[in-house]
């Protein structure tokens, strides 16, 4: 109409924590993003955090730069450091944190998604997530494989041969006529194919997004923050401020237009007081 404000947008703007936490008590398709800082209360590093990230604590495997760990061609040359590694990330060691507990509670409340997660820890299981509820996107240690090939390797076999050391791996190796690596995406590797299955007809449902614990730096997992669709709320919980957002403290935007929301911290403390905001701490406590 003629006295319609020209920029008012289609969708309710949502600019704050109470607002998104508002818009979260009516949303019925939320789809959670997690990177490794969702996981670091439970006592797992992330990467790139600087002084207590892997990737500054890996000088003990004389690495030609920190990623090889995780690349596919290092790991061809030289499979040890990542089988090292592995004896301490295999998951059984760790419990979820509050930040699973929240997705597994958006789930009990039949408003989650999808939880697309990079974390290798199968955290998001342990929690009592489903698994058709929750996206690997970079893999975990539920499976194993020969590189290269299409043949399977019992976990268990594969677990046991890592801790026994490096001769033990070396020989299941021989037995398996290839590398033995748990089904975890390496740099230079494809994502699992339901990555790509899922991700375009979750994010048409999409109608609130919450990214937690990670630097979006990793594609083609990053890009899923630009997914959804123009005025779906996005909230960032996280240590420092990533990712292709537009916050109402940026200032670049009209408040009616910003559907952005950042809590800087702690991923347990934001989804503490997102659950508050939106009365639902009860009901995650007692998860
Ligand atoms: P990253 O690049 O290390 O980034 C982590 C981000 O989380 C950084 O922005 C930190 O500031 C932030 N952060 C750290 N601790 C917290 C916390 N407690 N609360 C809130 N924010 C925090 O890790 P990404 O996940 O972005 O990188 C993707 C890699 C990491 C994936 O390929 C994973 O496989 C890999 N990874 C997984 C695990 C795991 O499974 N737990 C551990 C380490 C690395």
């Amino acid at each position: 109409s003629p006295t319609a404000n020209p920029i008012a947008p289609p969708y309710a703007r949502c600019s704050s924590l109470s607002e998104f936490a508002q818009r979260l008590q009516s949303a019925r398709h939320v789809i959670v993003l997690l990177g490794a800082g969702a996981s670091v209360s439970a006592g797992i590093p992330d990467f790139r955090s600087p002084g207590t990230g892997l990737y500054d604590n890996l000088a003990k495997y004389n690495l030609p730069f920190p990623e090889a760990v995780f690349d596919l061609d290092f790991f061809v040359q030289n499979p040890w450091p990542f089988y090292q590694l592995s004896r301490e990330l295999w998951p059984g060691g760790y419990s979820p944190t509050a930040a699973h507990h929240f997705v597994k509670l958006l789930h009990d409340r039949q408003q989650l998604l999808r939880c697309y997660t990079q974390n290798i820890d199968s955290l998001e299981a342990l929690a009592g997530l489903p698994k058709d509820k929750v996206v690997a996107a970079h893999g975990n240690f539920d499976s194993a494989h020969v590189v290269g090939r299409d043949v399977e390797v019992p976990i268990e076999l594969l677990r046991e041969a890592t801790l026994r050391g490096e001769d033990a791996t070396r020989e299941l190796n021989e037995q398996y006529g290839g590398l033995c690596k748990p089904s975890i995406t390496f740099f230079g590797e494809a994502l699992p194919k339901r990555f790509g299955e899922l991700a375009p007809e979750d994010f048409e449902l999409c109608d609130l997004l919450v990214v937690m614990g990670t630097s979006l730096k990793v594609q083609p997992f990053a890009c899923l923050a630009t997914f959804p669709s123009v005025g779906v709320p996005r909230l960032l919980i996280n240590r420092d401020r990533v990712g292709p957002f537009h916050f109402v403290s940026d200032g670049d935007l009209p408040i009616d237009l910003v559907t952005d929301v950042f809590f800087q911290g702690d991923c347990d403390d934001g989804v503490r007081e997102l659950a508050r905001l939106a009365g639902m701490l009860p009901a995650l406590e007692s998860l």
